[in-house]
């Protein structure tokens, strides 16, 4: 069984050398599937995927590119495109007002905020121009307390408009100002007239959207109203710890062409990170971290020392594959591995086949400490008799010692091909070595 699946692996990189149309279809109809599911606009997916076919098939694939890597870079510009790669708020003196809809997390994203720019060294403080929820004043200032942040309220004002050019009075000798302001269950006009006041008055550098990620399809309509009303230079996303994938939040930076700014991953105020584009498009597609792998592949063979050059001369052994088995095992259970590489690669593999493999990497690693140099080196002097002395020695059957070369003359084959070119170039730096 681990064996068939191997093929198909081995089937589907073989497939995709060559930029075909069915191949763009069969990946566009999996992106598709997966934007739709993560709530990204309608009209967008269809831009989006129209986008892609026709780019994957008009353009050349660049020289160090395979073709899943080229549809991949493709996908990502594409959904990216309008929105840059996220913004960046440089370390000087600025203002920030935060505006959103009730609940979205302004006043946490206040206080995250302002921890944020403390932790790089910036003299930060907090104005809470909220004068519309009763505890909106001592939710800010509590926070502010516990984490050294400078704070600005007045419990008893109801003019958020006073409260916030006060504000900047008294914590003039502060870096970075973030101005909390109220929201409401729906973008009203009074609310708006407000915004546009406390925006008058205090004339902030950076006027960020917060959104909550789990709103979804509802995101592009409130992103776009907000704009029109006061102009916003930047998103914020909240709750993404949650089951949103973020599809919604995206489809509305995109709708209102405006980059996303951070994102909040908890209730806590350390939970909250810098946009980084590519981790929220793998999220986003469900097509896991290729980044991670990349290091953690990297990482692992420097530590095992793999010869590829070896391999590839075809004098692939048993050690080879004992070190295999050993980079395996330090990089975590395969499936993990096989779940961080790009879709398509790890869409063909069923759990079971991932869990059965694990168990008979332990085995054959029992197997191959069984055996003599001679044997690992030249696999091929192994006869029946050796088989049944090596399985006695490990504790095994013969069947088990039979399956490891087995699986042994699979790899062995598969680095030949490989050598041959007849797979182009994989996908990853560092896979190569590993036989994948
Ligand atoms: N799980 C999670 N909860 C959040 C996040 N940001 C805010 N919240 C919660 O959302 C609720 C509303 O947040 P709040 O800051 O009061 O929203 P505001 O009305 O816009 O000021 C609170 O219960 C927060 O703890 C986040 O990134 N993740
Ligand atoms: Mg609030």
């Amino acid at each position: 069984m681990a064996l068939e699946s191997l093929k198909d692996i081995v089937k589907k990189i073989a497939r995709s050398t060559t930029v075909d149309k069915a191949l763009v279809e069969e990946v566009v109809r999996d992106i598709q599937r997966a934007l739709l599911k993560a709530d990204v606009n309608v009209r967008q997916v269809k831009e989006i995927s129209d986008a892609i076919k026709k780019r994957a098939l008009s353009e050349d694939v660049l020289p160090t590119f395979n073709v899943r890597e080229h549809i991949i870079r493709i996908v990502y510009e594409e959904l990216m495109r309008g929105i840059g790669e996220g913004l960046e708020i440089p370390l000087k003196k600025a203002k920030i007002m935060l505006v959103g809809l009730q609940g979205s997390g302004k006043t946490t994203t206040a206080a995250k905020l302002a921890k944020y720019f403390k932790d790089k060294g910036m003299k930060t403080g907090v104005i809470a121009a909220d004068t519309w929820r009763p505890a909106a004043y001592e939710q800010l200032k509590q926070l502010a307390e516990s984490y050294g942040i400078g704070f600005y309220g007045e419990k008893e004002n109801k003019d958020a408009v006073e409260i916030a050019r006060n504000g900047l009075k008294a914590l003039k000798d502060y870096d970075m100002i973030i101005i909390d302001t109220a929201g409401r269950h729906a973008l009203e006009e009074e609310l708006i007239d407000e915004m546009i006041e406390i925006a008058k008055a205090t004339q902030p550098d950076y006027k960020l959207l917060v959104l909550d990620a789990a709103i979804g399809q509802l995101a592009s309509r409130q992103a776009k109203a907000f704009h029109d009303a006061i102009g916003i230079n930047g998103i914020i996303i909240t709750k993404f710890d949650g089951t949103a994938k973020g599809g919604g939040a995206l489809s509305a930076a995109r709708e209102i062409g405006i980059p996303i700014a951070f994102i909040g991953t908890g209730e806590k105020v350390e939970d909250f990170e810098r946009f980084d584009p590519a981790g929220f498009v793998s999220r986003l597609l469900g097509m896991g971290d290729i980044k991670a792998l990349l290091e953690k592949v990297e990482r692992v063979v420097s530590e095992e020392e793999l010869d590829p050059e070896a391999f590839l001369k075809g004098t692939f052994t048993l050690k080879d594959v004992y070190k295999q088995i050993e980079a395996m095992n330090k990089m975590g259970p395969i499936s993990k591995i096989f779940e961080l590489l790009p879709f398509g690669f790890s869409m063909k593999v069923d759990d079971s086949m991932m869990e059965m493999t694990q168990e008979k990497m332990k085995k054959f690693r029992v197997i191959m400490d069984s055996m003599t140099e001679e044997e690992l080196l030249n696999p091929k002097i192994i006869d029946s008799s050796r088989i049944r002395r090596i399985a006695i020695g490990s504790g095994t059957s013969p069947q088990e010692v039979k399956e490891l070369l087995k699986y042994y003359k699979t790899m062995k084959s598969v680095m030949k091909k490989m050598k041959k070119g007849k797979f182009g170039k994989l996908p990853i730096k560092g896979l190569p070595k590993m036989g994948f």
